[in-house]
């Protein structure tokens, strides 16, 4: 890998001499190093990023689209720190080595994420991050970007293409998991129901993020203020609450996303008003009805869309998520699930606590 990265490393130009890396467990999909380059006596680090483009068929596009993006927030908050690109003596923010591998390099941005936390204060910075990142998009021209997955949170086609593969059955897994299945089943239209109506045109299209972790947000490890948002590779138009959705899916869970056993798994209605507090505060100026009453509906479809996600990917072989072991994929299936169970019975709490956020924002 040393060899590698220190090819990478020369095409885009990085002065001094590469020091160490080592691998930053980062995400699903892309794999990432921390590479530090000295030069006499300073240090220097960089993050190496090799897109996988069995998931990002078109790379290229993605780094036009943060190109874009970037720039256009750079433009708008010159003073923002935002997330900087190396490029290649050919010009380009990428470089495909010889075994087809494409590879970016970001400057390192010395700072903390949270892959959880119980400090409502981080959870609702969290919140207010992503609703900034929203707002400060709000006139930024989304059909100049390209649909980097098509129907990415097309949550109604992402269940129709599960049935699909569950008719299959092309690895013979699908009799492990019938009462998976039949609970998908049992809430597919509703789940799906919030994507039809934007397909429809009923919900605004805005540019979102589509990928709203909490790890994605960098935080000031002294103050523990955000800084940057980052993981812009899915940043493509789309509905203003999955954003918020996706990230109290996760950031409210009072367990990992993997979590096997499954008894621990529950949403936490605090952490749900303190990001709720950070978003709305954040978002409260630009967002419209309808987008606001559909936050805790959206939450649901977009575990039960997470779910159907692993879950085809199970059935299907796993070739999409990274895994660690056999059956990660129908751990992580289990877990949404559960979560999407509570999120259910919690339904009338949640819609009350967005009223009550609104209230008091008001
Ligand atoms: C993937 O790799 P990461 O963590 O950035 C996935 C998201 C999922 C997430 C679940 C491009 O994101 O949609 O919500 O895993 N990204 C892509 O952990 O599919
Ligand atoms: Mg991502």
């Amino acid at each position: 890998m040393f060899e590698t990265l220190k090819i990478v490393g020369e095409k885009f130009r990085l002065p001094g001499e590469l020091y160490s890396y080592h691998v930053i467990a980062m995400g699903n999909i892309n794999s990432t190093y921390k590479v530090t380059y000295t030069n006499e006596k300073t240090f220097k680090s960089y993050l190496f990023q090799k897109v996988n483009t069995n998931v990002f068929k078109s790379p290229v596009e993605i780094m036009e689209n943060i190109d874009h993006v970037t720039s256009f927030i750079r433009a708008k908050y010159p003073d923002q720190i935002t997330l900087h690109f190396h490029h290649t003596n050919e010009g380009t923010n990428y470089y495909i080595d010889g075994d087809d591998a494409f590879w970016r390099v970001i400057n390192y941005v010395d700072s903390v994420t949270f892959n959880a936390s119980d400090d409502l204060h981080v959870i609702e910075a969290t919140g207010k991050a992503f609703g900034n990142f929203q707002t400060q998009l709000s006139d930024f021209d989304g059909s100049i970007l390209h649909e980097t997955i098509p129907d990415f949170h097309n949550t109604k086609k992402r269940l129709d293409t599960l049935f699909a593969d569950v008719e299959m059955d092309e690895c013979g897994r699908v009799k492990e998991v019938s009462e998976e299945i039949a609970y998908i089943e049992s809430v597919r239209e509703q789940a799906a129901e919030l994507s039809v109506r934007f397909e429809n045109g009923e919900i605004p299209k805005r540019v979102t993020h589509n990928d709203t972790k909490c790890n994605n947000v960098l935080f000031d490890s002294v103050t523990k203020e955000p800084i940057v948002v980052i993981d812009l590779d899915t940043i493509m138009p789309g509905m203003s609450m999955y954003d918020f959705a996706d990230a109290v899916r996760f950031i409210a869970n009072t367990a990992v996303e993997d979590e096997p056993d499954t008894s621990k798994v529950f949403f936490d209605t605090a952490k749900f008003r303190a990001f709720a507090n950070g978003f709305i505060g954040a978002t409260k100026d630009s967002l419209t009805e309808i987008e606001i009453e559909n936050l805790v509906k959206a939450t649901f479809s977009i575990t039960i869309e997470l779910a159907s996600r692993f879950l085809d990917d199970y059935i299907t072989g796993d070739k999409y998520f990274r895994c660690e072991y056999p059956k990660h994929n129908l751990v992580r299936t289990r877990c949404q699930l559960q979560l999407a169970k509570d999120i259910a019975r919690k339904t009338d709490e949640l819609e009350w606590i967005i009223r009550d956020v609104l209230e008091k924002r008001s």
